[in-house]
Protein backbone atom coordinates (compact mmCIF):
# COMPACT_ATOMS: atom_id res chain seq x y z
CA UNK A 1 0.00 0.00 0.00
CA UNK A 2 1.23 3.69 -0.56
CA UNK A 3 -0.39 5.67 2.45
CA UNK A 4 0.96 8.85 1.06
CA UNK A 5 -0.04 8.44 -2.63
CA UNK A 6 -3.23 7.19 -2.16
CA UNK A 7 -3.83 10.63 -0.97
CA UNK A 8 -2.73 11.97 -4.11
CA UNK A 9 -4.71 13.23 -6.95
CA UNK A 10 -2.90 10.42 -9.66
CA UNK A 11 -4.08 7.83 -10.81
CA UNK A 12 -4.76 5.45 -8.39
CA UNK A 13 -4.22 1.34 -8.90
CA UNK A 14 -7.55 0.41 -8.11
CA UNK A 15 -8.86 2.64 -10.80
CA UNK A 16 -6.70 0.76 -13.71
CA UNK A 17 -8.72 -0.63 -16.58
CA UNK A 18 -12.20 1.76 -15.45
CA UNK A 19 -12.81 3.63 -19.00
CA UNK A 20 -15.20 5.44 -17.01
CA UNK A 21 -12.98 7.98 -15.31
CA UNK A 22 -12.77 10.87 -17.84
CA UNK A 23 -9.08 11.68 -19.22
CA UNK A 24 -7.63 15.06 -18.10
CA UNK A 25 -6.84 16.88 -14.37
CA UNK A 26 -8.03 14.99 -11.48
CA UNK A 27 -8.82 17.94 -9.67
CA UNK A 28 -9.78 21.39 -10.62
CA UNK A 29 -7.22 24.38 -10.34
CA UNK A 30 -8.25 26.56 -7.24
CA UNK A 31 -8.01 30.43 -7.14
CA UNK A 32 -4.81 31.20 -5.82
CA UNK A 33 -6.24 32.89 -2.79
CA UNK A 34 -7.02 29.06 -1.85
CA UNK A 35 -3.32 27.88 -1.86
CA UNK A 36 -2.03 27.12 1.72
CA UNK A 37 0.06 30.38 2.14
CA UNK A 38 2.24 28.66 4.79
CA UNK A 39 4.87 25.95 4.31
CA UNK A 40 4.16 22.69 5.39
CA UNK A 41 5.37 21.81 9.10
CA UNK A 42 8.55 20.29 9.30
CA UNK A 43 10.03 17.92 12.31
CA UNK A 44 11.98 20.12 15.09
CA UNK A 45 15.33 20.85 14.31
CA UNK A 46 14.60 21.06 10.49
CA UNK A 47 13.85 24.24 8.87
CA UNK A 48 12.85 24.87 4.73
CA UNK A 49 15.60 26.79 2.41
CA UNK A 50 14.57 27.99 -0.66
CA UNK A 51 18.33 27.60 -2.53
CA UNK A 52 19.42 30.19 -4.74
CA UNK A 53 21.03 28.33 -7.48
CA UNK A 54 22.55 31.40 -8.69
CA UNK A 55 24.62 31.28 -5.55
CA UNK A 56 27.96 29.10 -6.09
CA UNK A 57 28.06 28.06 -2.47
CA UNK A 58 24.40 27.20 -2.24
CA UNK A 59 24.90 25.51 -5.76
CA UNK A 60 27.66 23.68 -4.32
CA UNK A 61 26.15 22.21 -0.93
CA UNK A 62 23.44 20.99 -3.57
CA UNK A 63 25.57 19.38 -6.00
CA UNK A 64 27.68 17.72 -2.97
CA UNK A 65 23.96 16.51 -1.14
CA UNK A 66 23.10 14.80 -4.74
CA UNK A 67 26.68 13.42 -5.18
CA UNK A 68 26.63 11.88 -2.08
CA UNK A 69 23.11 10.75 -1.39
CA UNK A 70 21.30 10.81 -4.85
CA UNK A 71 20.09 7.62 -7.20
CA UNK A 72 22.21 4.62 -7.15
CA UNK A 73 21.77 1.34 -9.21
CA UNK A 74 20.42 -1.49 -7.17
CA UNK A 75 23.95 -3.37 -6.78
CA UNK A 76 25.26 0.18 -5.33
CA UNK A 77 27.87 0.34 -7.42
CA UNK A 78 26.97 3.45 -9.23
CA UNK A 79 25.48 6.78 -8.07
CA UNK A 80 24.67 10.06 -10.70
CA UNK A 81 27.25 12.75 -10.47
CA UNK A 82 25.24 15.53 -11.94
CA UNK A 83 26.87 18.63 -12.73
CA UNK A 84 26.07 21.93 -11.51
CA UNK A 85 24.64 22.87 -14.93
CA UNK A 86 21.63 20.87 -14.30
CA UNK A 87 20.44 21.86 -11.16
CA UNK A 88 18.17 24.71 -11.86
CA UNK A 89 14.21 24.12 -12.99
CA UNK A 90 12.03 26.00 -15.44
CA UNK A 91 8.74 25.41 -16.35
CA UNK A 92 7.50 22.90 -18.89
CA UNK A 93 4.97 22.66 -21.67
CA UNK A 94 4.11 18.98 -22.25
CA UNK A 95 1.15 17.87 -24.92
CA UNK A 96 -1.35 14.72 -23.85
CA UNK A 97 -3.33 13.95 -27.09
CA UNK A 98 -4.36 17.37 -28.23
CA UNK A 99 -4.29 19.02 -24.79
CA UNK A 100 -1.00 21.24 -24.21
CA UNK A 101 -0.69 21.67 -20.54
CA UNK A 102 1.54 23.85 -18.45
CA UNK A 103 3.52 21.12 -16.31
CA UNK A 104 6.50 21.04 -13.36
CA UNK A 105 9.00 18.43 -13.96
CA UNK A 106 10.06 17.10 -11.10
CA UNK A 107 13.53 15.92 -10.77
CA UNK A 108 16.28 15.44 -7.76
CA UNK A 109 14.20 14.40 -4.84
CA UNK A 110 16.50 13.28 -2.63
CA UNK A 111 17.16 12.74 1.46
CA UNK A 112 20.14 12.30 2.93
CA UNK A 113 21.04 8.53 3.41
CA UNK A 114 20.97 8.80 7.21
CA UNK A 115 17.70 10.52 7.07
CA UNK A 116 15.56 7.95 4.76
CA UNK A 117 12.08 6.27 5.86
CA UNK A 118 11.20 9.24 8.23
CA UNK A 119 8.09 10.07 6.27
CA UNK A 120 10.23 13.02 5.16
CA UNK A 121 9.57 12.79 1.22
CA UNK A 122 6.17 12.99 1.50
CA UNK A 123 6.33 16.55 3.54
CA UNK A 124 8.67 17.66 0.75
CA UNK A 125 6.39 16.18 -2.11
CA UNK A 126 3.61 18.43 -0.41
CA UNK A 127 5.39 21.05 0.11
CA UNK A 128 7.03 21.17 -3.65
CA UNK A 129 3.36 20.84 -4.86
CA UNK A 130 1.99 23.79 -2.58
CA UNK A 131 4.73 26.07 -4.51
CA UNK A 132 4.36 24.66 -7.56
CA UNK A 133 0.31 25.93 -7.14
CA UNK A 134 1.64 29.04 -5.95
CA UNK A 135 3.20 29.86 -9.79
CA UNK A 136 -0.46 28.49 -10.69
CA UNK A 137 0.39 25.53 -12.11
CA UNK A 138 -1.27 22.05 -11.81
CA UNK A 139 0.35 19.13 -13.06
CA UNK A 140 3.73 18.09 -12.87
CA UNK A 141 5.70 15.12 -14.90
CA UNK A 142 8.36 12.93 -13.21
CA UNK A 143 9.84 9.73 -13.71
CA UNK A 144 11.57 7.43 -11.01
CA UNK A 145 12.50 3.96 -10.53
CA UNK A 146 10.40 3.02 -8.20
CA UNK A 147 6.48 1.68 -8.80
CA UNK A 148 4.29 4.23 -7.75
CA UNK A 149 0.50 4.77 -8.32
CA UNK A 150 0.56 5.20 -11.13
CA UNK A 151 2.78 4.71 -13.82
CA UNK A 152 1.41 6.04 -17.86
CA UNK A 153 4.29 3.91 -19.35
CA UNK A 154 6.99 2.12 -18.28
CA UNK A 155 10.31 2.05 -20.31
CA UNK A 156 13.73 0.38 -19.88
CA UNK A 157 17.58 1.44 -20.69
CA UNK A 158 19.70 0.20 -22.94
CA UNK A 159 23.15 0.86 -23.02
CA UNK A 160 26.17 0.88 -25.74
CA UNK A 161 29.56 -0.16 -24.82
CA UNK A 162 32.18 2.53 -26.21
CA UNK A 163 35.04 1.64 -23.79
CA UNK A 164 34.29 -1.88 -23.51
CA UNK A 165 37.67 -2.51 -21.39
CA UNK A 166 36.41 -0.06 -18.79
CA UNK A 167 33.07 -0.79 -18.69
CA UNK A 168 34.25 -4.96 -17.43
CA UNK A 169 36.63 -3.22 -15.15
CA UNK A 170 34.56 -1.53 -12.87
CA UNK A 171 31.73 -4.32 -13.34
CA UNK A 172 29.02 -2.15 -15.41
CA UNK A 173 29.35 -5.31 -17.78
CA UNK A 174 30.42 -8.72 -18.02
CA UNK A 175 32.51 -10.12 -20.74
CA UNK A 176 29.95 -12.32 -22.75
CA UNK A 177 30.15 -15.92 -22.94
CA UNK A 178 32.95 -17.45 -25.02
CA UNK A 179 34.04 -13.75 -25.73
CA UNK A 180 37.85 -12.44 -25.15
CA UNK A 181 38.35 -9.23 -24.49
CA UNK A 182 39.68 -8.24 -27.37
CA UNK A 183 37.25 -9.68 -29.65
CA UNK A 184 35.25 -7.44 -27.64
CA UNK A 185 37.05 -4.45 -28.06
CA UNK A 186 36.36 -5.19 -31.83
CA UNK A 187 32.86 -5.82 -31.99
CA UNK A 188 32.07 -2.37 -30.36
CA UNK A 189 35.06 -0.55 -32.54
CA UNK A 190 33.46 2.74 -34.33
CA UNK A 191 34.54 4.24 -37.65
CA UNK A 192 37.17 7.26 -36.95
CA UNK A 193 34.21 10.02 -37.90
CA UNK A 194 30.53 10.22 -38.51
CA UNK A 195 29.74 9.34 -42.41
CA UNK A 196 26.80 11.12 -43.58
CA UNK A 197 27.35 13.99 -44.91
CA UNK A 198 26.37 17.40 -43.77
CA UNK A 199 26.81 16.16 -40.35
CA UNK A 200 27.43 19.15 -37.81
CA UNK A 201 27.29 20.41 -34.26
CA UNK A 202 24.02 22.60 -33.78
CA UNK A 203 24.55 26.24 -33.63
CA UNK A 204 22.44 28.76 -32.33
CA UNK A 205 20.91 30.06 -36.25
CA UNK A 206 19.50 26.39 -36.42
CA UNK A 207 17.34 26.79 -33.69
CA UNK A 208 14.47 27.35 -36.12
CA UNK A 209 15.10 24.71 -37.97
CA UNK A 210 15.23 22.26 -35.39
CA UNK A 211 12.27 23.26 -33.69
CA UNK A 212 10.19 23.07 -36.81
CA UNK A 213 11.89 19.42 -36.90
CA UNK A 214 10.98 18.21 -33.35
CA UNK A 215 7.89 19.71 -33.29
CA UNK A 216 6.73 17.82 -36.35
CA UNK A 217 8.22 14.49 -35.20
CA UNK A 218 7.00 14.92 -31.79
CA UNK A 219 2.98 15.65 -33.28
CA UNK A 220 3.22 11.79 -33.48
CA UNK A 221 3.60 10.48 -29.70
CA UNK A 222 0.44 10.57 -27.12
CA UNK A 223 2.66 12.20 -24.80
CA UNK A 224 4.99 14.63 -25.92
CA UNK A 225 7.39 17.74 -24.54
CA UNK A 226 6.01 20.85 -26.63
CA UNK A 227 9.54 22.44 -27.60
CA UNK A 228 9.13 26.06 -28.80
CA UNK A 229 12.12 28.07 -29.99
CA UNK A 230 13.24 29.27 -26.68
CA UNK A 231 12.85 25.72 -25.46
CA UNK A 232 14.42 24.18 -27.79
CA UNK A 233 17.67 27.24 -27.50
CA UNK A 234 17.88 26.44 -23.55
CA UNK A 235 17.31 22.33 -24.17
CA UNK A 236 19.24 21.64 -26.56
CA UNK A 237 21.68 24.21 -28.04
CA UNK A 238 25.36 22.24 -27.44
CA UNK A 239 26.67 23.51 -23.84
CA UNK A 240 30.08 21.47 -23.05
CA UNK A 241 29.35 18.60 -20.55
CA UNK A 242 25.80 19.10 -20.40
CA UNK A 243 24.32 18.81 -23.82
CA UNK A 244 25.46 17.64 -27.45
CA UNK A 245 23.42 18.24 -30.22
CA UNK A 246 24.06 17.29 -34.15
CA UNK A 247 22.44 17.80 -37.47
CA UNK A 248 22.08 17.07 -41.36
CA UNK A 249 22.59 20.20 -43.38
CA UNK A 250 22.08 19.31 -47.13
CA UNK A 251 25.04 19.59 -48.71
CA UNK A 252 22.63 20.65 -51.74
CA UNK A 253 19.63 22.31 -50.69
CA UNK A 254 20.77 23.67 -46.75
CA UNK A 255 17.88 22.55 -44.97
CA UNK A 256 18.27 20.51 -42.04
CA UNK A 257 16.63 17.15 -41.93
CA UNK A 258 18.11 15.17 -39.53
CA UNK A 259 18.90 16.21 -35.81
CA UNK A 260 20.47 13.91 -32.77
CA UNK A 261 21.38 15.06 -29.45
CA UNK A 262 22.55 13.45 -25.93
CA UNK A 263 23.01 14.97 -22.41
CA UNK A 264 26.05 14.39 -20.27
CA UNK A 265 25.60 12.28 -16.93
CA UNK A 266 28.72 10.92 -15.05
CA UNK A 267 28.26 8.30 -12.69
CA UNK A 268 30.89 8.07 -9.26
CA UNK A 269 32.06 4.45 -9.35
CA UNK A 270 31.56 3.24 -5.81
CA UNK A 271 35.02 1.67 -4.12
CA UNK A 272 37.03 1.21 -7.23
CA UNK A 273 40.67 1.57 -6.48
CA UNK A 274 41.14 2.46 -10.06
CA UNK A 275 38.38 4.61 -11.73
CA UNK A 276 36.20 6.98 -9.91
CA UNK A 277 33.81 8.42 -12.60
CA UNK A 278 31.75 6.48 -15.49
CA UNK A 279 31.37 9.23 -18.29
CA UNK A 280 27.87 8.10 -19.86
CA UNK A 281 25.91 9.97 -22.91
CA UNK A 282 22.34 9.44 -22.74
CA UNK A 283 20.33 9.81 -26.06
CA UNK A 284 17.85 12.60 -25.31
CA UNK A 285 15.13 14.00 -28.87
CA UNK A 286 16.53 12.48 -32.13
CA UNK A 287 14.68 12.94 -35.66
CA UNK A 288 15.48 11.20 -38.98
CA UNK A 289 13.88 12.10 -42.01
CA UNK A 290 16.28 11.98 -44.72
CA UNK A 291 19.18 9.68 -42.71
CA UNK A 292 18.31 6.21 -42.18
CA UNK A 293 17.67 6.97 -38.14
CA UNK A 294 20.74 3.79 -38.21
CA UNK A 295 22.84 5.79 -39.70
CA UNK A 296 22.04 8.78 -38.07
CA UNK A 297 22.45 7.58 -34.14
CA UNK A 298 25.80 5.32 -35.82
CA UNK A 299 26.92 8.93 -36.06
CA UNK A 300 26.42 9.83 -32.87
CA UNK A 301 27.66 6.97 -31.28
CA UNK A 302 30.75 7.92 -33.35
CA UNK A 303 31.11 11.15 -32.03
CA UNK A 304 30.19 9.88 -28.53
CA UNK A 305 33.22 8.14 -28.71
CA UNK A 306 35.52 11.13 -29.03
CA UNK A 307 34.17 13.08 -26.46
CA UNK A 308 35.45 9.92 -24.45
CA UNK A 309 32.20 8.64 -23.65
CA UNK A 310 32.30 4.79 -22.12
CA UNK A 311 28.57 4.08 -22.96
CA UNK A 312 26.14 5.65 -24.47
CA UNK A 313 22.38 4.80 -23.00
CA UNK A 314 19.20 5.58 -24.31
CA UNK A 315 15.59 4.68 -23.47
CA UNK A 316 12.69 2.33 -25.51
CA UNK A 317 10.86 5.88 -26.15
CA UNK A 318 9.92 7.08 -29.27
CA UNK A 319 11.14 5.11 -31.87
CA UNK A 320 14.39 4.41 -30.43
CA UNK A 321 13.53 0.20 -30.67
CA UNK A 322 14.43 0.56 -34.43
CA UNK A 323 17.71 1.52 -33.45
CA UNK A 324 18.67 -0.58 -30.49
CA UNK A 325 19.58 -3.73 -30.91
CA UNK A 326 21.09 -3.08 -34.81
CA UNK A 327 23.64 -0.78 -33.03
CA UNK A 328 24.27 -3.19 -30.36
CA UNK A 329 23.27 -1.83 -27.28
CA UNK A 330 22.02 -4.19 -24.75
CA UNK A 331 19.15 -4.25 -22.47
CA UNK A 332 19.90 -2.74 -18.77
CA UNK A 333 18.18 -4.20 -15.74
CA UNK A 334 16.60 -0.71 -14.62
CA UNK A 335 13.18 0.12 -15.24
CA UNK A 336 12.03 4.16 -15.50
CA UNK A 337 8.57 4.45 -15.00
CA UNK A 338 7.23 7.99 -15.94
CA UNK A 339 4.52 9.85 -14.08
CA UNK A 340 1.65 12.54 -14.39
CA UNK A 341 0.68 14.19 -11.20
CA UNK A 342 -2.83 15.65 -11.19
CA UNK A 343 -3.19 14.54 -14.96
CA UNK A 344 -5.07 11.25 -15.89
CA UNK A 345 -5.15 9.09 -18.62
CA UNK A 346 -7.47 6.67 -20.13
CA UNK A 347 -4.70 3.98 -20.34
CA UNK A 348 -0.99 3.67 -20.18
CA UNK A 349 0.97 4.10 -23.64
CA UNK A 350 3.22 2.07 -25.29
CA UNK A 351 7.01 3.35 -24.06
CA UNK A 352 7.30 4.15 -28.34
CA UNK A 353 3.89 6.56 -28.10
CA UNK A 354 6.04 8.36 -25.83
CA UNK A 355 7.75 11.46 -26.92
CA UNK A 356 9.74 12.78 -23.45
CA UNK A 357 12.94 12.23 -22.05
CA UNK A 358 13.28 14.30 -18.70
CA UNK A 359 16.88 14.86 -17.47
C1 LIG B 1 10.08 8.68 -5.50
N1 LIG B 1 11.22 8.48 -6.15
O1 LIG B 1 6.44 5.48 -2.06
P1 LIG B 1 3.90 5.75 0.04
S1 LIG B 1 13.09 10.40 -8.74
C2 LIG B 1 7.99 9.69 -5.38
N2 LIG B 1 9.14 9.48 -6.03
O2 LIG B 1 5.09 6.85 -0.05
P2 LIG B 1 10.16 8.37 3.15
C3 LIG B 1 8.60 8.33 -3.64
N3 LIG B 1 7.68 9.13 -4.20
O3 LIG B 1 4.30 4.64 -0.90
P3 LIG B 1 12.74 7.96 1.92
C4 LIG B 1 9.83 8.06 -4.24
N4 LIG B 1 10.52 7.22 -3.47
O4 LIG B 1 3.87 5.28 1.47
C5 LIG B 1 9.76 6.98 -2.41
N5 LIG B 1 8.59 7.63 -2.51
O5 LIG B 1 2.67 6.42 -0.40
C6 LIG B 1 7.48 7.59 -1.58
N6 LIG B 1 16.67 8.21 -2.49
O6 LIG B 1 8.83 8.42 2.27
C7 LIG B 1 7.20 6.20 -1.10
N7 LIG B 1 15.53 10.08 -5.59
O7 LIG B 1 10.60 9.75 3.45
C8 LIG B 1 6.44 6.45 0.19
O8 LIG B 1 11.19 7.61 2.16
C9 LIG B 1 7.16 7.66 0.75
O9 LIG B 1 13.38 8.48 3.17
C10 LIG B 1 8.23 7.25 1.76
O10 LIG B 1 12.74 9.14 0.84
C11 LIG B 1 12.51 8.87 -0.52
O11 LIG B 1 13.42 12.88 -8.25
C12 LIG B 1 13.69 9.43 -1.36
O12 LIG B 1 16.02 7.89 -5.62
C13 LIG B 1 13.46 9.04 -2.83
O13 LIG B 1 16.75 10.27 -1.55
C14 LIG B 1 13.71 10.94 -1.22
O14 LIG B 1 14.91 7.41 -0.78
C15 LIG B 1 15.01 8.82 -0.82
O15 LIG B 1 13.37 6.76 1.30
C16 LIG B 1 16.22 9.18 -1.66
O16 LIG B 1 9.96 7.53 4.35
C17 LIG B 1 17.84 8.34 -3.37
O17 LIG B 1 7.81 8.31 -0.38
C18 LIG B 1 17.57 9.34 -4.47
C19 LIG B 1 16.31 9.01 -5.27
C20 LIG B 1 14.32 10.00 -6.38
C21 LIG B 1 14.58 10.26 -7.83
C22 LIG B 1 12.66 12.06 -8.61
C23 LIG B 1 11.22 12.39 -9.00
C24 LIG B 1 10.46 12.65 -7.74
C25 LIG B 1 8.99 12.91 -7.97
C26 LIG B 1 8.26 13.24 -6.69
C27 LIG B 1 6.77 13.39 -6.89
C28 LIG B 1 6.43 14.77 -7.47
C29 LIG B 1 4.94 14.95 -7.52
C30 LIG B 1 4.56 16.24 -8.23
C31 LIG B 1 4.82 17.52 -7.42
C32 LIG B 1 4.35 18.82 -8.15
C33 LIG B 1 2.92 18.81 -8.30
C34 LIG B 1 2.30 20.00 -8.93
C35 LIG B 1 1.48 20.54 -9.38
MG1 LIG C 1 12.59 10.12 5.36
Amino acid sequence: THKFWETQPVGQFKDIGDTSLPEGPIEPATPLSEVKQEPYNLPSVYEWTTCDMASDDICSEVYNLLRNNYVEDDENMFRFNYSKEFLSGVPARIRVRDEVVKMAEINFLCVHKKLRSKRLAPVMIKEVTRRVHLENIWQAAYTAGVVLPTPITTCQYWHRSLNPKKLIDVGFSRLGARMTMSRTIKLYKLPEAPVTPGFRKMELLDVPAVTRLLRNYLSQFGVATDFDENDVEHWLLPREDVVDSYLVESPETHDVTDFCSFYTLPSTILGNPNYTTLKAAYSYYNVATQTSFLQLMNDALIVSKHKGFDVFNALDVMHNESFLKELKFGPGDGQLHYYLYNYRLRSALKPSELGLVLL
